[in-house]
């Protein structure tokens, strides 16, 4: 098999020699990786998956039956038309960098470090979901996720390997050794070692965690490192896919409630479903947890990407004026003297504040989604999402405790009050209970409603998996 068949890429891989042997070494250890901590059961199974063998239109989907170790994990950057220099920051118009500039080597491998761990680490968390599938269609879209960021893992060694010599090389190992929950080599970012143990938690996690990866995705997109900036663009195009699996699963969760709850007089459990007061709890899990991603909310490091021309914002060229962020002010609630003031942060150290708010403003366009959903199911009880500083572990709300609604809350139950938010012993119980395989083509758990429409337009009793 030729190089560019083993390792489908658009970098000119074969004309570079020293970033081919290293990725020819990694690669034999990567599929290590795989076959311990992929998905479990289903590695010697044909799944109906997207490969991206090319970055046009025709070659990043082609649709076929393939074994998830034959995979082809590649390296695509999207290519640029025109010359973009550096967007934003201290130096905004000087051209963009094609190497790594001395002064910006470690930040720019700790962007690249942190952004890579969640990728294997988000595959460790979900390895044991195949088992409990409520459908062929969920299993597939689970197996698409799962070789997809693993993608993702190779897009930010190529980096490394590319582009950081020796470190690079022990970082890109660094990522196949850490492990999601592991109290001895955990992951980097918390919210990664946090486990999935069911298709709802699956289901949040793709709607609120993967959508983090959108907005660091889109903020690193933006780069004056032209490579990042570029092999960004590429990932989020896969990424699209695995916040419509989160979305419409709990859209189909809640549709299914809906429909229960007719059924049975309002009481969802007893035709077998996930009530919504239960999905409410789940929804402020994941969310609370996903909004920890952003970091702190006033913080110098985000100033310095920022001033680097490393890291922008959302969609800093399209959306803003002014590239330099030197002045105004970002308002932000902090405890102070056990009450909640405002305190106007320097534009540049709320970059990470500015990131999470779009993000917000994207989970709350689909909250409104899932509660036409219930009205169209009759349903009257709707869901929301909490407010931000509910249930944090990172930045300033991190050392209070604040209820769903965002007051702050003091006195010994302080705790229990937000426990009471969060999915409880009897909740895991429940979903764990409903969690059973559905394997036979075109038929689906009771606990959830089927898509609109297959993948790829495929008839609804198509055998995504070959079991
Ligand atoms: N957990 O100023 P601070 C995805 C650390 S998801 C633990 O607050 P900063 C995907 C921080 O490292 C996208 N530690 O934060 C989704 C720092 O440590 P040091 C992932 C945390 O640096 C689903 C300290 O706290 N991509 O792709 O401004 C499936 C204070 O730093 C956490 C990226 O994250 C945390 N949650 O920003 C698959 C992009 N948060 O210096 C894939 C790259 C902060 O004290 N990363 N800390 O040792 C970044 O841009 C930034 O590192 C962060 C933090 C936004 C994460
Ligand atoms: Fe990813
Ligand atoms: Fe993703």
């Amino acid at each position: 098999m030729s190089l560019d068949d083993r390792i489908p890429n658009n970098v000119d891989l074969h004309t570079d020699r020293r970033l081919q042997k290293a990725l020819e070494q990694w690669q034999p250890k990567f599929l290590d990786w795989w076959m311990e901590m992929g998905p479990e059961g289903f590695q010697t199974k044909d799944v109906y998956l997207r490969t991206a063998i090319s970055v046009d239109r025709d070659g990043w989907a082609t649709f076929d039956h393939v074994k998830m170790p034959d995979y082809r994990w590649g390296i695509f950057l999207t290519p640029e038309e025109r010359k973009r220099p550096v967007g934003f920051g201290d130096n905004p118009g000087v051209e963009s960098f094609e190497e790594v500039p001395g002064e910006f080597r470690n930040p720019l491998r700790r962007l690249i470090v942190t952004q890579g761990d969640t990728e294997p680490a988000s595959v460790e968390q979900q390895r044991l979901l195949g088992q409990t599938c409520p459908s062929l269609y969920d299993l597939r879209n689970l197996f698409q996720v799962n070789v997809e960021e693993g993608r993702h893992l190779w897009a930010m060694v190529y980096l490394l390997h590319r582009f950081f010599g020796r470190d690079g090389r022990e970082e890109a190992d660094e990522m196949l050794a850490r492990r999601s929950g592991d109290p001895d080599k955990p992951r980097i970012l918390e919210t990664f070692n946090q486990p999935i143990k069911n298709w709802l938690s699956f289901f949040c996690f793709t709607m609120f965690t993967d959508r983090d990866g959108k907005y660091q995705l889109g903020a690193l997109a933006e780069s004056g490192f032209a490579p990042m900036r570029r092999t960004c663009q590429f990932m989020l195009t896969e990424e699209a896919h695995h916040l419509f699996v989160g979305e419409t699963g709990i859209t189909r969760v809640l549709r299914r409630a809906a429909q229960l709850a007719k059924e049975h007089g309002g009481d969802v459990k007893a035709g077998g479903g996930i009530p919504i007061e239960m999905v409410q709890r789940y929804i402020n899990y994941w969310f609370s947890y996903s909004l920890d991603l952003f970091g702190s909310e006033i913080s110098s490091n985000s100033s310095d990407y920022f001033a680097m021309g490393l890291k922008g914002r959302f969609d800093e060229e399209k959306k803003y004026a002014d590239h330099s962020a030197r002045e105004g002010f970002l308002e932000v609630p902090v405890v102070e003297d056990g009450r909640i003031t405002i305190r106007q942060t320097p534009l540049r150290n709320a970059m990470n504040e500015c990131l999470r708010d779009d993000y917000i403003k994207d989970c709350e366009a689909a909250c409104k989604r899932w509660n036409r959903a219930l009205e169209e199911e009759g349903a009257e009880q709707r869901v929301t999402l909490p407010n931000r500083r509910f249930h944090r572990h990172i930045g300033e709300y991190a050392q209070h405790k604040f209820n769903s609604a965002g007051e702050l809350l003091t006195g010994p139950d302080a705790a229990a009050r937000v426990a009471a938010e969060l999915p409880n012993a009897e909740d895991e119980a429940w979903v764990g209970s409903l969690m059973k395989a559905v394997t036979k083509p075109g038929a689906f758990a009771n606990w959830i409603a089927p898509p609109k429409v297959g993948i790829n337009s495929m008839p609804a009793d198509f055998e995504y998996v070959k079991l």
